[in-house]
């Protein structure tokens, strides 16, 4: 054996037990009590627990935006996320006008190629359907293992919106091919008019970023698509829901047995909109914004009763510099936070706080987002998936700051922020790319997932 990971006790979504991991090329081959064999590494994980590493569905690295760069490479990003026990990254190239799917995500496969630490795969933003044309290129993503488009139902005015005609296409074609929409809930003429409005009364405070997109804004593009999906009985994935009034119509439809799956981050868990009123409230400003307690008592409500899905991070971290921009003015501030690195631990943290179960933790990040998306060798501690792994211990206290993340980020709004249990070492197909505190990984070593269609 490659590696043999003895007397941990392994959290899959259903069960908690002690057992021995053995690992050999990359993959997990055997599973059960006192293994007796031959391994070149043999690690003791007593004590300890041993999950499925997480799989981030949601991150913007390298990614144009805001007039500047998201601060996270490729390299820098997928780092990060090794360090947070995130072992497979979904990242999402912009198509443009005028260009191909398959061209799109082509050029940041040759991006991220040389510099994945973690596995890593391509969700496609469709931003112009030219004439319809790239309708027929959906065949073609798929061979390329590219199964989930998005849309923007905001970002008008930057170009990347699609309107419901588009919507309804891409929904049907989407369908058709075996692959899911996600979408970007908020209505750009609401945030429009706001903005507008705040502008000329001279409101000009990341406070204004918050009541230019309020829930309403959020809620009414979340029904807009939910019922669209439902028309055309397609799969809708809501990312990053941060409203009630959404939420709640995103769970009737998911009840109702539509494939309706929901998202959320765990800046929306930890954060209200009151981050806005803070001296620093810039660095918050992301989109959709956090909202207010009640929003985030109801995510938390679907967190334990499992109707949302998944967390992810929508991970967009950018330089102080960058965020100063809009010191006076709300507008001018690149929206996105960092999060990749926080994703796991925050959530195993409130795990070990017993908010939740560590099963549930790892149905949220890990086994439903491999199932979701198409991920067949991921997901889940099985003899046969990837060896992908976190091995954390319930014990160790930890203080998340920037200092002690491993991004490219000059600040995080995670400063400060206590967890319970950490991650003390990640693997990557029965690679150590973390040990206590330390990247170890390579560069390079992360691996393109060609996803299968749910077909
Ligand atoms: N929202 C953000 O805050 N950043 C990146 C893209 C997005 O939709
Ligand atoms: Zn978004
Ligand atoms: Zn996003």
């Amino acid at each position: 054996m490659d590696l043999l990971i003895k007397n941990g006790t392994i959290i899959t979504t259903k069960e908690s037990y002690v057992a021995d991991i053995a690992i050999q090329d990359e993959k997990i081959v055997c599973i059960g009590t006192n293994l007796m064999m031959e391994a070149d590494n043999v690690i003791d994980a007593s004590g300890k627990l041993v999950l499925p590493g997480a799989i981030d569905v949601h991150t913007h690295l390298a990614m144009p935006f805001g007039g500047t760069v998201s601060a996270d490479s490729y390299l820098s990003g997928t780092r990060a996320a090794a360090c947070g026990g995130v072992t497979t990254v979904f990242d999402y190239p912009i198509q443009r006008k005028g260009k191909g799917i398959v061209e799109t995500v082509k050029a940041r496969k040759e991006m991220c190629d040389p510099e994945a630490c973690v596995d890593y795969a391509f969700h496609c933003c469709i931003t112009d359907l030219n004439s319809d044309a790239l309708l027929d290129e959906f065949e073609a993503a798929i061979a390329f293992g590219v199964t989930s488009f998005k849309c923007f139902l905001v970002y008008k005015k930057e170009g990347m919106m699609v309107d419901d005609a588009s919507l309804v296409k891409i929904l049907l074609k989407a369908k058709e091919v075996g692959a899911i929409t996600n979408i970007h809930a908020e209505n750009p003429d609401l945030i429009d008019l706001n903005v507008e409005k705040f502008l000329k009364e001279g409101k000009l405070s990341p406070w204004y970023h918050y009541l230019s997109r309020p829930e309403f804004v959020e809620a009414e593009a979340d029904k807009r698509a939910i019922h669209w999906a439902k028309s055309v009985e397609a799969p809708l994935y809501i990312v990053h829901m941060a409203d009630k009034e959404g939420l709640e119509a995103a769970i009737a439809a998911k009840l109702a047995g539509f494939p309706i799956y929901i998202e959320t981050c765990p800046q929306y868990l930890e954060f209200t909109c009151e981050v806005y009123k803070r001296e620093d409230g810039r660095n918050f400003v992301c989109s959709p914004p956090m909202k207010a307690q009640e929003s985030q008592d109801a995510l938390w409500d679907a967190i334990k009763k499992g109707t949302i899905d998944t967390v992810a991070t929508d991970h967009c971290p950018f330089q102080s510099y960058e965020k100063d921009w809009g010191k006076d003015n709300f507008t001018k501030i690149p929206n996105g936070c960092a999060g990749i690195e926080n994703l796991y631990p925050y959530m195993l943290s409130a795990a070990n706080e017993g908010k939740i179960s560590f099963n549930r933790a790892v149905e949220l990040c890990s086994t439903n987002p491999a199932k979701i998306f198409g991920c067949t060798e991921k997901g889940s501690l099985t003899v046969g998936k990837d060896a992908d792994l976190v091995i954390y211990d319930t014990e160790k206290d930890f203080t998340v700051s920037v200092s002690n993340m491993h991004s490219d980020y000059d600040h995080t709004i995670w400063e400060g922020k206590k967890l319970h249990g950490y991650p003390v070492q990640t693997y990557v197909r029965g690679k150590l790319v973390y040990d206590n505190g330390d990247f170890v990984g390579e560069p390079g070593f992360g691996k393109y997932i060609k996803r299968v269609p749910n077909k």
